[in-house]
């Protein structure tokens, strides 16, 4: 008998990848992302870390067939990173792949960096809104203010601490092979836990990977980034990267 049915991941046998969406208050857009998700990447797993929302985050998230991490109260995106790389971990998934609740990240696009690590390209790739590539033009996307200043100022560091160019280092689109998801489920001391796990993965000598990536702008809500906390995060950054430059200056 022929299926009218196309192949999915499912069939597969691609039942291995979990995909984490850190979550604050997020009822608005989680429901689009867990669509998005069980069309696009419909063998993998999914797990939300609601993080002490105080709306229906966690109940919109169970009632789309999501596994559910709840803390009680709210503890901030790097415990919520950490949880979701422990999950992985812990229950032995060969891909880690991590999008945000907002609605910003095309899962089509996550569901290439999956493709990389599955393919043993990489151990870890990194979507990219800054760099360009066959499908994706240069220049697509243009910051303003200070987010603008605080990219320039962090993606120079970061080509000085990673001894490599790395275009958009509070990326939130990941994928992550089994190689190291323990490595980033270890407890981040930075408020940037991205750049800290890029120090960490590079330090470890794991392949990283840059991948070019379309982004959105924000479904609805709120941004958890805006005045005085971005400006924070600009010296939050910066102090990350001190601590990541002597740290690999140590081990050189
Ligand atoms: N677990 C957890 N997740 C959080 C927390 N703060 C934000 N998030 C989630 O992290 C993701 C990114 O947060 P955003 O506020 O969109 O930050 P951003 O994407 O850097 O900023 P925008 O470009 O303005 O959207 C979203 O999925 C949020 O729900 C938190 O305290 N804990
Ligand atoms: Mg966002």
């Amino acid at each position: 008998m022929i299926s009218a049915r196309a192949p999915s991941w499912h069939d597969a046998g691609v039942a291995d990848v979990v995909v984490f969406i850190p979550a604050w208050n997020e009822e608005e857009n989680l429901p689009a992302v867990l669509d998005e998700l069980g069309t696009e990447l419909p063998g993998a797993d999914v797990l939300v870390v609601d993080d002490g929302s105080t709306d229906a985050t966690g109940e919109v998230a169970r009632a789309r067939g999501a596994h559910v991490l709840a803390f009680p109260e709210n503890r901030g995106l790097r415990a919520g990173i950490a949880a979701g790389y422990a999950y992985a971990h812990e229950h032995g998934y060969a891909v880690c792949g991590r999008v945000d609740a907002d609605g910003q990240h095309p899962v089509a696009e996550l569901r290439r960096l999956v493709e990389e690590v599955r393919a043993g390209r990489c151990d870890v790739a990194v979507g990219s809104r800054y760099l360009s590539g066959v499908d994706h033009a240069p220049y697509r996307y243009r910051l303003e203010g200070p987010r603008r200043f605080g990219t320039a100022v962090t993606r120079r560091a970061m080509g000085v601490v990673l001894r490599r160019p790395f275009h958009d280092p509070m990326s939130g689109m990941w994928a992550v092979g089994a190689a190291a998801t323990e490595l980033l489920s270890r407890p981040y001391a930075s408020g940037a836990p991205e750049v800290e796990a890029l120090v960490r993965v590079t330090n470890a000598g794991l392949r990283l990977e840059e991948v070019p990536v379309e982004m959105r702008p924000r479904a609805g809500g709120e941004s958890k980034l805006q005045g005085r906390k971005a400006v924070g995060l600009v010296v939050t950054v910066a102090g990350t990267l001190l601590v990541g430059w002597r740290l690999m200056r140590r081990r050189r």
